[in-house]
């Protein structure tokens, strides 16, 4: 059995400047590249969004930062943000992308977002991610990325739930924190659930 580190959303779009701007999302790159060299296998999600995507505030007339319900699921409304193509959706310059093995896009139904890495809000698709750690005999997986309080909390509780050991480093995360305190929130409900909360300086491979 092996380990893998994830990097989740680590796009342009949630560093500083960009169109869904994490506070100090640039900051997790240094972190990261220092992490790569460590594992064997490095995966990359990539938040991949088609035009006018149903999570876009611009597509349903609502103010960004307001929920609706959409299918029958609370979906708060983003700026459009990591368009398939789009410079916002490539990787942070500086990231040390020779490293990853594996891109798995997600958000890609126009109808349907997707924070985690392993299915969509609704559970109806898995994004390939499950299928391929498991065709590498990955058991144990180490996340970083943005956002804290998003795509990393439920990439975490998923891959709790789909019976993989989860650490998360958490140094190598931030937090967009709509509310304040969002991201240690998160990094509790992470906990709960059964993840490894850790900073980089323990990964100990
Ligand atoms: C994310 C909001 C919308 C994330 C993606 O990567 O955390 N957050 N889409
Ligand atoms: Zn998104």
């Amino acid at each position: 059995m092996s380990k893998a580190l994830i990097l989740v959303d680590v796009q342009n779009d949630f560093a500083p400047g960009g169109a869904l701007a994490v506070p100090e999302g640039d900051r997790i790159v240094p972190v990261i590249n220092s992490l790569l060299p460590l594992f064997d296998h490095v995966i990359a999600t990539k938040d991949w969004h088609p035009k006018g995507h149903a999570s876009f505030a611009s597509a349903n007339n609502q103010p960004i930062g307001s929920m609706i319900t959409l299918n029958g699921f609370e979906q708060v409304m983003w700026p459009d943000h990591c368009i398939q193509e789009s410079h916002g959706a490539d990787f942070i310059p500086g990231l040390n992308s020779e490293f990853i093995a594996q891109t798995i896009y997600k958000g890609t139904n126009p109808n349907i977002d997707s924070y985690s890495g392993f299915f969509d809000n609704q559970r109806l698709q898995q994004t390939g991610l499950e299928d391929y750690l498991r065709s590498c005999d990955i058991d144990t997986i180490y996340i970083v990325g943005l956002a804290t309080d998003y795509c990393v909390k439920f990439t975490a509780l998923d891959a709790i739930s789909l019976n993989f050991n989860t650490y998360l480093i958490k140094d190598a995360c931030r937090g967009v924190n709509m509310q304040p305190g969002d991201d240690e929130q998160a990094i509790a409900e992470m906990h709960a659930a059964g993840v490894k909360i850790i900073h980089s300086n323990e990964v100990n491979l």
